[in-house]
């Protein structure tokens, strides 16, 4: 992070202390290190909530915002490098250095968290940590109110109020600052040239892991250290299954490849599908399919503009769908009343959208306060993902037809912008003729 960006982040500490209000305390803490197997960790994720605030990724890291009349005062709290630990993971900024690098204005070691936390709560109105989302955190909040209590021998001076933060982030979250759609753009572009570097070099004969490890050596010869989630890649009817994970089968020569993944900049995720021929041209078959899927994508970016709604992005796509099916004599009846009876379910069974940013299913509210269908506003990201999918075997609800083993998803990033909406991965071919075409190079 250089000092240009930790002002980014100060930037939402600030917008987060002015709805906190003034004599508050927040606090937020990322989990620790988490063991896959004896002496082997998981890849570490910090708890989102404390990086947008922070840019801090040091795991077991509690962050503290203390709002009074005088202004906010941010503190880090952290697990200092030893002697040891130098010789087994290299050497770590000292605490001072991290204060530069966070932008901060106190860095203490993590085991000065708790006694520093009680006594910042004392003659605070309202304490503000994140409910219900991490086991233990509820009762390491009350611990501190406890200890606070303690140190005053009265309860009368500790906050009288715990207050959930997760809406306050979440607000805060939904719509993206110009850093953050900076990130997103890097994303998806390092994403865009790993889908197309696997439809100009996938062959019959692969398996499903080869080609998850090479769309991974793609993303990480750009520069994704991560991905935003394990890459599906599907090859013929497995396609079918929505998350599908086994990734282990050769891909079949007059199959498609459903590839849906997406590497990481900067901890914001991009997430595109693409489905493609793995011999480099569509069958008929599969073709009528993609060709529904597309029309429900293309109709669906249409309504991504500002105050039209989530549920309208969806309908668009929805009725694409059943008009799609309708033709090919897979349902039968009226558009409108299929729509109703949500007779295409069995072949379209997901959502068409999900927020993205920093988690490849980000935060935010799908509905409005008042119940209704989520209002688009600028800086909101989402993806718009179709799918049609076509098997018997697993969905007792279709009758087998001979689109069976077929599947379809379709899927874009989208910046909702102030006339519209730009799309962020337009760049990855989509249509029939231009997968073709760039698969024949
Ligand atoms: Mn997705």
């Amino acid at each position: 992070m250089t000092p240009n960006e930790s002002s980014v982040f100060q930037q939402r500490r600030e917008a987060l202390a002015k709805e906190m209000g003034p004599n508050t305390l927040g606090v937020w803490r990322s989990q620790p290190v988490r063991e896959r197997t004896r002496d082997v960790a998981y890849p570490y994720q910090p708890n989102p909530d404390v990086f947008y605030l922070s840019g801090c990724e040091e795991p077991s890291a509690v962050l503290m915002l203390d709002v009074s009349s005088d202004g906010l005062q941010t503190s880090l709290f952290v697990e200092e490098g030893s002697e040891e630990s130098v010789v087994w993971e290299g050497p770590k900024p000292s605490l001072e250095e991290w204060k530069e690098v966070w932008g901060v204005d106190h860095v203490f070691p993590l085991a000065q968290a708790d006694e520093t936390i009680s006594s910042h709560l004392s003659g605070k109105q309202t304490f503000f940590v994140t409910l219900g989302a991490h086991d233990g955190f509820e009762k390491t909040a009350l611990r501190w109110m406890q200890q606070s209590s303690q140190v005053l021998q009265t309860r009368r001076y500790i906050p009288t109020g715990i207050v959930d933060a997760s809406p306050y982030l979440q607000h805060l979250r939904e719509h993206k600052d110009a850093w953050e759609v900076g990130q997103l753009r890097q994303a998806a572009a390092k994403t865009i040239e790993a889908h197309k570097a696997i439809m100009q070099t996938v062959s019959p004969g692969q398996t499903e892991a080869e080609v998850e490890a090479l769309f991974g050596y793609e993303l990480a010869r750009r520069g994704c250290r991560q991905l935003s989630f394990p890459t599906i890649v599907a090859g013929g009817s497995n396609a079918t299954i929505l998350h599908y994970r086994d990734n282990d089968q050769p891909l079949p020569n007059d199959g498609l490849l459903l590839l849906d993944g997406g590497g990481e900049w900067g901890r914001y995720a991009a997430d595109v599908s693409r489905t493609f021929p793995v011999n480099g041209v569509f069958s008929e078959r599969q073709r009528e399919v993609y060709e529904i899927a597309l029309s429900a994508h293309q109709a669906a970016l249409r309504a991504c503009f500002p105050g039209s709604t989530w549920e309208a992005v969806h309908q668009a796509a929805v009725s694409q769908i059943v008009q799609g099916l309708v033709r090919l004599g897979v349902l039968e009846g009226e558009v409108e009343a299929l729509v109703e009876s949500k007779a295409y379910q069995p072949y379209f069974p997901h959502n068409t959208s999900h927020w993205l940013g920093l988690e490849v299913h980000d935060v935010g509210a799908r509905l409005e306060e008042d119940g209704g269908s989520r209002v688009l506003h600028p800086g909101m990201v989402f993806t718009v993902e179709p799918g049609l999918y076509f098997n018997s075997s697993l969905n007792p609800k279709q009758t087998k037809t001979e689109w069976e083993g077929i599947g379809v998803r379709i899927e874009d990033n989208i910046l909702i912008t102030d006339d519209g909406h730009e799309n962020l991965t337009v760049a990855c071919p989509v249509s029939v003729e231009a997968i073709e075409a760039l698969m024949r190079l």
